[in-house]
């Protein structure tokens, strides 16, 4: 019996990034990045250390990287730089200082044995981009080689149904799908046993939007882990909470909740491209010791990435043009 390492399979396309993508990253994180820079000058390598440290705990504050972290990551540049920094190197020190924190957050593989499909569920508010990355999701594990199945598990709006279904043909992937008002539970178990038939490697579940703070509403996403487990002892393997980037800090109260109820496996923030708070992405790992699966910066398939730490730490510290 193998073992999958779904993203590390050594026929799949190279985790390793081409420039392209990486600028795709810059581009997408434009706006943190404006925060980032603003009135910062290269050419002041007369400015003493301190002045340079005032500018870049504003900074990382307006990005959103949040008080603890920004403090932490300041007096640690106080002890490690001189008195008189080429800019230049602050940035360097600021960069590994960012890497050392980021990596640990950083889980690219599932590790599963090949025998079973792995049901990944997706859960999150309204409008964080669950549906769409679910579409961007199936895309990049086709191109992995595996083969997909979707389940429209969101069925409080025909829309919502419709919308998955259009991501399946695009790419030509199973929807196992209901009526509106069907059980959202009982939707995501057949399309579980539909996969198991069907020896079909990857389940990406879909579900309705719901508020943290919306008891009745949670408690149906832990029957349909329930149910889930009923179909597979081991399902779900992976539990994503979608995270729209727009909201930075504010989506932290929400992530707690949600893990609390749901005992998540990773995140997945969404709309970094539209974020000029995407430093909240290190505030959040932080506080809530979850991995980053992916990222997503645009609304075209192509625009999710497998996190990488290095790569978003080295995107956000490269000045805008
Ligand atoms: N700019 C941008 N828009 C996104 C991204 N992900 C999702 N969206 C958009 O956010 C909106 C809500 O997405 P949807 O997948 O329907 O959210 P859901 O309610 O969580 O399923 C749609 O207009 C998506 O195109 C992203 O990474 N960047
Ligand atoms: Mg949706």
């Amino acid at each position: 019996m193998g073992i999958r390492h779904w993203f590390k399979r050594k026929d799949a396309q190279q985790a390793s990034p081409s420039s392209q993508s990486q600028q795709r990253l810059e581009d997408g994180l434009n706006r943190t990045r404006h925060r980032l820079w603003d009135r910062w000058s290269r050419d002041s390598t007369q400015t003493h250390r301190d002045e340079q440290l005032t500018h870049w705990k504003t900074a990382l504050l307006s990005a959103d990287v949040g008080p603890a972290l920004t403090d932490r990551i300041i007096s640690n540049l106080k002890t490690q730089l001189p008195q008189y920094p080429a800019p230049d190197q602050t940035i360097i020190c600021l960069k590994n200082l960012l890497y050392a924190h980021l990596e640990q957050y950083e889980k690219p593989q599932i590790e599963q044995s090949a025998s079973t499909v792995c049901s990944i569920l997706i859960v999150g508010i309204n409008g964080a981009g669950k549906t769409t990355t679910i579409g961007k999701l199936a895309h990049y594990f086709t191109q992995q080689g595996a083969s997909v199945l979707l389940a429209a598990g969101d069925t409080y709006r025909a829309a919502a149904i419709e919308q998955l279904k259009i991501w399946g043909q695009r790419q030509s992937i199973p929807v196992i799908a209901q009526t509106q008002g069907a059980d959202s539970a009982s939707v995501i178990f057949d399309a579980l046993q539909a996969a198991q038939a069907r020896n079909i490697d990857v389940l990406l579940a879909d579900t309705a939007g719901r508020l943290h703070t919306q008891h009745n509403l949670m408690q149906e996403l832990t029957k349909i882990k329930r149910v889930m487990h009923k179909a597979d002892s081991t399902a779900p393997h992976e539990t994503w909470l979608v995270l729209d980037g727009t909201l930075g800090q504010n989506s932290l109260t929400q992530a707690q909740e949600f893990h609390e109820t749901l005992n998540l496996t990773g995140l997945i923030m969404t709309k970094l491209d539209g974020s000029a708070q995407g430093g909240s992405l290190l505030a959040i790992t932080e506080h809530l010791n979850l991995p980053i699966r992916f990222i997503g910066v645009g609304e075209q398939t192509e625009d999710l990435q497998v996190f990488n730490s290095r790569r978003f730490i080295d995107a956000l510290l490269t000045a805008p043009p």
